[in-house]
């Protein structure tokens, strides 16, 4: 059935200049329109949006800006993505609908995308597999959350670069060459790189991650070791930047943390996501220039465009900013995976 809305017009109402109004045909659009309201509803009843967690028997293991990490007991740590969002340091006040569920399935995903090239720390992602006295927070912990093999964590950041950006331009800039290796002369900021380079850091103690060469690794954690988390980090970024390259996203660079567990050397906490990594559009690279980030950029952009001095209290967003930076966490999770996220 298709109904004019003209006829719909209350008495005495001016018509449309432009002619007839677009007809809606009342059976399909109604399904939609309620389809619309169901999956609205669902957003909110299965995926409020999280800013912090609380587990009054656990103890909190470590917090980071965005994650929380719980000990579940001496082997086992739980791991809680929340819809925290950071730019330029610091958490804004509003958090991302979606988006601690986006960032632990797309590190699910690479798990079991890598699991032939690396043992990784994952025990459990689905909550009716969790310890009985977690079952009351069943609704808080699905889709965001992760049961790992508590690793001896070596203190470096395995960080992997196929393109030119970040500190990495800076130092090559400065110096023509990066943690030590020598770079060809002539690259533009964003290049992509002759091969993916290998450029670790520390954490340090304030601040910024520091940028050290691989000996100053070496003199850390051993040079045999060191050869080896370097190996293991060329070759797992080169599988994964290149299957995401092809479903159009630019994994720029990426930081892995790696530990010891029964397994050996574990890829551990999360893995290629856009907070751990520079996702680029594909279809946008234009070396010569930084690029817009895939996730972060309305934020950015907004963020500018009020200019905040960047020192705290962050602020928040306003609701089509944060609705914007949503969507395309679901897309980038939608363009690597190929499935959908219930949202
Ligand atoms: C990783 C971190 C985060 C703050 C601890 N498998 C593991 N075993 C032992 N420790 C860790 C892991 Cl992944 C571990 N971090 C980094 C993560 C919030 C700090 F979500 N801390």
């Amino acid at each position: 059935m298709s109904i004019d809305l003209h006829s719909l017009a209350a008495d005495g109402e001016p018509e449309s200049p432009d002619g007839p109004l677009t007809k809606i045909s009342l059976g399909q659009e109604y399904a939609t329109i309620a389809a619309c309201r169901i999956s609205i509803m669902n957003s909110q009843l299965l995926d409020s949006v999280l800013l912090q967690t609380d587990f009054p028997e656990l103890k909190l293991h470590a917090s980071g800006k965005v994650r929380d990490v719980y000990l579940l007991d001496q082997e086992r740590l739980l791991f809680v993505a929340t819809d925290r969002i950071s730019a330029f340091d610091y958490v804004l006040a509003t958090g991302i609908p979606h988006k601690g569920r986006v960032l632990t399935q797309i590190s699910l995903f690479w798990f079991e995308f890598l699991r032939d090239l690396v043992p990784n720390h994952l025990i459990a992602a689905d909550v009716r597999q969790y310890p009985a006295a977690l079952q009351k927070y069943a609704d808080q912990l699905q889709g965001r959350s992760m049961i790992v093999a508590r690793a001896e964590m070596f203190p470096v950041e395995c960080v992997v670069r196929g393109y030119i950006s970040g500190s990495a331009w800076k130092e090559y800039k400065a110096t023509g060459h990066v943690c030590g290796i020598e770079l060809p002369k002539g690259l533009r900021e964003s290049d992509r790189l002759p091969e993916p380079i290998f450029t670790p850091s520390t954490k340090a103690t304030t601040g910024h991650d520091e940028n050290i060469p691989f000996t100053e690794m070496a003199g850390l954690v051993g040079p045999e070791l060191s050869r080896q988390l370097r190996e293991i980090s060329l070759a797992v970024y080169s599988k994964a930047a290149e299957f995401a390259r092809q479903k159009g996203i630019i994994i720029a660079d990426t930081k892995f943390e790696f530990g010891r567990t029964a397994q050996g050397i574990t890829l551990a906490d999360e893995v290629l996501t856009p907070d751990s990594s520079r996702f680029w559009p594909a279809d946008k690279y234009e070396p010569g220039r930084a690029q817009d980030s895939f996730d972060k950029q309305y934020v950015r952009d907004y963020l500018e465009a009020i200019r905040w001095n960047k020192q705290p209290p962050a602020p928040g967003l306003p609701a089509e900013v944060a609705s914007q930076t949503s969507q395309k966490y679901v897309e980038a999770y939608h363009l690597l995976t190929g499935r959908d996220l219930d949202v």
